[in-house]
């Protein structure tokens, strides 16, 4: 599900983008303990989808890495002396939580920024923001996701606005610029967790209705 967002990371001593790509195709089979790897020498610090905009915190000058969890391709840069900005004004936020459970606002406008922060202290999170039919309820898309074999087409709810960023750590946040068509969305992250054999977080239950308007 989607994954062609330009991830910002940073890596733990020796590990780099290389091992990031192999662990993740790994992970991507069913390897969890590659899963386990990757989160432990890997930090997510948010990056935006082709064209999209925002603002990522780099914690220190030095090497960083982006990685595409949908081609595995990397590319490697450095950051040069900083100087700390302050955090742009934001329209609402979207918060991740331990559970895992989405916080924050219940509505936006649909257009702006919102700030996305990651409060759960244990996994990565992205998000994804898919515009739904107005009334259509976070079990209709539940049931749709958790429906074996292949989707004969889009699920009956999906609308065409949709966003999506890259991962954050814990404890990480960023900001994403949108420019979406107002109504329903459904606030989705499919990060694959370490502790229930790499499900995706949405079918556990991460997902949650807000209104752009
Ligand atoms: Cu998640």
């Amino acid at each position: 599900m989607k994954g062609g967002s330009a991830e910002i990371v940073m890596f733990k001593g020796d590990y780099d983008a290389r091992d990031l790509a192999k662990d993740v195709a790994a992970s991507d089979k069913g390897d969890i303990k590659a899963l386990k790897r990757a989160l432990a020498n890997t930090t997510f610090l948010g990056g935006f989808e082709k064209n999209g905009t925002g603002t990522v915190v780099l914690p220190k000058a030095g090497d960083y890495s982006v990685f595409s969890f949908e081609s595995k391709g990397t590319a490697e840069f450095s950051a040069g002396a900083m100087k700390m900005a302050r955090t742009p004004k934001t329209d609402g936020t979207v918060i991740a939580k331990q559970g895992p459970v989405w916080a924050g606002s219940s509505t936006m406008p649909a257009e702006g920024s919102f700030l996305f922060k990651n409060k759960d202290r244990t996994v990565p999170h992205f998000v994804i923001l898919q515009q739904v039919a107005e009334g259509t309820t976070t079990d209709q898309v539940l049931e749709t996701l958790q429906s074996e074999g292949p989707p004969s087409g889009p699920p009956p709810w999906a609308l065409a606005g949709e966003l999506e960023t890259a991962s954050l750590n814990p404890g990480k946040s960023m900001t994403v610029d949108y420019d979406l068509p107002p109504g329903q969305y459904v606030v989705m992250c499919f990060f694959p967790d370490p502790n229930m054999g790499g499900m995706p977080h949405a079918l556990m239950g991460m997902l949650r209705m807000i209104h752009l308007s």
